[in-house]
Parts: C-alpha cells; sequence; structure tokens
C-alpha cells in the first residue's frame, strides 16, 4: 500500500523486497496489486471495495492466498478472511514462516517455534483487549473466553518450556565462547542475501550453504582462519536482517545473535549494486542498536562489486571511501579484493589493546620481564611472594602468552559482579 508519506519508487522497492521473500517461501506470484491511501483502512487496511475486487482477482487467477505488505491487525486479518474467502498473511507472518521452512538444526527450530507462539501471544492478548472493550466485560464470560485463557495457558507454558531448553543450548555455546577467549574474534553482518557466508566461505575455505534467498542461513556458524603465522582468528556468520525485522525473531534468537555481541569486530557485508544500500545499512545499524551492539569497531565490506558497470563502480567507491574511509571493496563470488580485507583485519589486529589484571609468583621472572618489556603497565604493586599488575598488551602478543597468562590471571570485583549477575 503506497501512504502519503512513501513515494512510488520507495513503494516498487518494497514490493520487490515482498516479491523476493515470497518466492523465497515457495509461494508463486499470480499478480500484484497496490492502492494509494492515506492511511491504511482500520478495518480492512485497503478499502472494501478493493478488498472485493481482489478476491475476485485472485479466483479468477486459482490464487488460495493474499500476502499484505504491511502488518495486519487481528481484526483487519479477520475482516479481510471474511470477505476474501482467502488465507490472508502479513510481512511478519511470511518473514516468520521462512525461518520455519529455513530452520533445520535443533537451536533454530527451537527459536522459530518460540518467536511465532510470541507473535500468537500477542495476537490473542490484542484480541482480547479488542473484544472486551466492545463488550463491556460484563456478560460477555461464556466458552469464548475460557478458550482465549486455555489457550493462552497452553502457549505460555510451552513458550516456557521452549526458552528453558535455548537456555541450556546458550550455556553450551557460552562455554566454547570462552574457550576461545584468546582468538580475535570477527563476526559477519548485513542486511539478508547482502552475502555474508560467501565471504565467510571465501575467508575460510568452507562451503556452508549460500542462496539467491532472503535468510538461507539461520544459525551461528564460527570458523577459525589462520591469519599470519602469528594471528589465528574466528569468523562467524549469522542470521541476515531485513527492514521491519519482527521483534519476535531478533528476541528468540537471542543465542544465536551472541557471536555478534560478542565479537571484537564486525564486517558488515553490504550488496553494492542494490539501489537501496544506504537504507539497508541504516537498517543494520539500528538493528545492531536493538541488539546492544551499537559501539562494535565495523569494517565496511562493499561486495558484488562485479554486478556494477566499471565507471560506476568507480564513481560510487570515491564517494562510498569519502563517506566512510574504513570501507573495502570486494567480489566474495570470484574473490576479488580478499587481501584487503584481511589487511584491514590484521591492521585493526594489531592496534588491538587487552587489558588484564595478574598475579604473578616473583620467580617468575621471565614472564614478568617480558611484560615490563612489551606492555604498558597501568598498575603495579609488589611484595615478598607476588606481584600485582594491570596491564594494557597488543592483542596479538595476549594471544601468544594466553595459556601462560590465563594462570595468573585475576578477576577484579566488577569482573564477578557481573559474573554474578549472568553476564559473560
Ligand atoms: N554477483 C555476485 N553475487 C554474489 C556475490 N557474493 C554473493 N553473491 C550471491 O548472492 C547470493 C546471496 O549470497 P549469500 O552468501 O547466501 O548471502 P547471505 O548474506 O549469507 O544471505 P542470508 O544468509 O540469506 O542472509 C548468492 O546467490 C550468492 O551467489 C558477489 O560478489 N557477486
Ligand atoms: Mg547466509
Amino acid at each position: 500500500m503506497q501512504t502519503e508519506n512513501k513515494s512510488n519508487y520507495d513503494v516498487e522497492e518494497s514490493l520487490q523486497e515482498l516479491s523476493l521473500l515470497t518466492e523465497t517461501a515457495n509461494v508463486k506470484i499470480v499478480g500484484i496489486e497496490k492502492q494509494i491511501r492515506p492511511h491504511p483502512h482500520p478495518a480492512f487496511y485497503i478499502g472494501s471495495g478493493k478488498a472485493k475486487a481482489l478476491s475476485t482477482y485472485a479466483k479468477n487467477h486459482q490464487a488460495n492466498v493474499i500476502i499484505f505488505n504491511g502488518n495486519l491487525t487481528p481484526s483487519q486479518d479477520r475482516n479481510l478472511s471474511k470477505i476474501t474467502n482467502l488465507k490472508i498473511i502479513d510481512r511478519t507472518q511470511l518473514i516468520l514462516d521462512i525461518f520455519a521452512q529455513h530452520a533445520n538444526t535443533r537451536q533454530s527450530k527451537l527459536q522459530v517455534e518460540l518467536a511465532q507462539l510470541e507473535y500468537r501471544l500477542s495476537r490473542l492478548k490484542r484480541r482480547w483487549t479488542h473484544l472486551s472493550r466492545i463488550e463491556g466485560g460484563i456478560g460477555f464470560r461464556g466458552p469464548g473466553e475460557k478458550q482465549l485463557e486455555v489457550d493462552r495457558r497452553r502457549i505460555h507454558d510451552r513458550i516456557s518450556l521452549l526458552k528453558s531448553k535455548l537456555k541450556e543450548i546458550e550455556k553450551i555455546a557460552t562455554t566454547k565462547r570462552k574457550q576461545r577467549k584468546n582468538l580475535f574474534s570477527v563476526g559477519l553482518v548485513g542486511y539478508t542475501n547482502s552475502g555474508k557466508t560467501t565471504v565467510l566461505n571465501r575467508l575460510t575455505s568452507t562451503n556452508n550453504y549460500i542462496a539467491d534467498k532472503l535468510f538461507s542461513t539461520l544459525d551461528a556458524t564460527t570458523k577459525g582462519k589462520r591469519l599470519t603465522s602469528k594471528d589465528k582468528i574466528v569468523i562467524s556468520d549469522t542470521i541476515g536482517f531485513i527492514k521491519e525485522l519482527p521483534p519476535y525473531l531478533v528476541a528468540s534468537f537471542h543465542a544465536t545473535l551472541q557471536e555478534i555481541i560478542y565479537a571484537d569486530l564486525l564486517l558488515h557485508i553490504i550488496d553494492i549494486s542494490h539501489p537501496k544500500l544506504y537504507e539497508y545499512m541504516e537498517i543494520v545499524f539500528s538493528t545492531l542498536r536493538d541488539i546492544g551492539a551499537q559501539d562494535k569497531k565495523m569494517l565496511l565490506v562493499y561486495n558484488k562489486i562485479d554486478l556494477l558497470p566499471r565507471n560506476e563502480f568507480l564513481f560510487m567507491k570515491k564517494k562510498l571511501k569519502m563517506d566512510f574511509p574504513n570501507s573495502v571493496f570486494i567480489s566474495a563470488k570470484y574473490g576479488k579484493n580478499f587481501t584487503n580485507i584481511e589487511n584491514s583485519i590484521i591492521n585493526f589486529l594489531s592496534n588491538k589493546k587487552h587489558i588484564i589484571n595478574l598475579k604473578i609468583p616473583n620467580q617468575k621472572q621471565k614472564l614478568i620481564s617480558f611484560l615490563y618489556n612489551n606492555s604498558e603497565i597501568l598498575y603495579k604493586k609488589y611484595n615478598n611472594q607476588f606481584s600485582r599488575f594491570k596491564i594494557k598488551l597488543p592483542y596479538t602478543l595476549y594471544s601468544q602468552k594466553f595459556n601462560q597468562l590465563r594462570k595468573f590471571e585475576i578477576k577484579t570485583k566488577r569482573m564477578a559482579k557481573r559474573k554474578a549477575i549472568g553476564a559473560t
């Protein structure tokens, strides 16, 4: 639907994305209809006349479902089903359906089910307030209400069960992440279909599933990579973002998104050939804000440069470099300019410092003098048995000396407090 604050161009682009989502959900499109209105109709979203016309159009084309590019209220959904006699799906339902189709691990299946139930629960709640407002509460307590109560309780019980199962899985992932604490971690983020998995495959010579579909990746995959003889890093690929990613999905995929939250550096993969790249970048930034990862260091990686004519590419590159100097331009599909990504990561690594508190027995003279020579000492105190240090060490050296250093690492009160409240 086109409202007053959306341009025709925006609507076309948005409909194209809806078509891609629809195809990804394996639904064949028989027709696309637009309507211009100042506001969505409260009862039907589109006008009731338009709804009837759509219903006739759908029947003439043997269609059995109408997909809306917005989010419908429960009553709009019901009224449209009634008036058209067809299955009605909105944008959130479509995305949830794609996630359900693509989930193929225990974790992603549980996460999708959780998102679907949270969504259903919100619809039941809204329906409840809607009905009680109309019925005024009194004299309304009948089987309908009981059924709603039963449904709600069942959903709540299942949600609790799913949450506790997911907590268990998350615990295992947290333990694994702690084991590789000494390794520098890079997280891939970006709009869906921008090429994140293709980048991961290229960087780590692996073969994870890629497809010209939205949300091909629903899990977190972490792979190791040796950058130089000294530096080994880990790279994680996770779900892509999209405009209006349903909040239920962001919440239920919390465990999968942890790899982004704990990454030392994010590679933001952007499809440079997409006409809406600026908007898509903004959506990625705002989704990162939603999950609390807005302050991460980020390298902007403009992908799919092979899809732009040379002149256009050079023009775009100049412009983007001016706006975002910290960016590289690659083609993941053809393995172009990957050394630029690697060099940027190495550069970042060599500038990154790690702060650590240590309590070292004085007889460990070799280690102590290594620290004096290679780190910035922020604090020191010693007695005749131990030396206490707070040091700032280049990440690469920290990583090399990790096994030795962790034996003497002391947790500060602040860290212990964070641990007690469940943060890692
Ligand atoms: N022409 C071209 N196509 C690319 C390039 N990189 C990736 N692709 C294609 O873009 C599509 C999406 O690639 P993926 O790597 O699956 O993208 P993704 O960001 O992981 O996508 P989701 O996991 O679905 O969010 C695939 O068809 C890739 O072959 C590139 O540099 N050039
Ligand atoms: Mg992917």
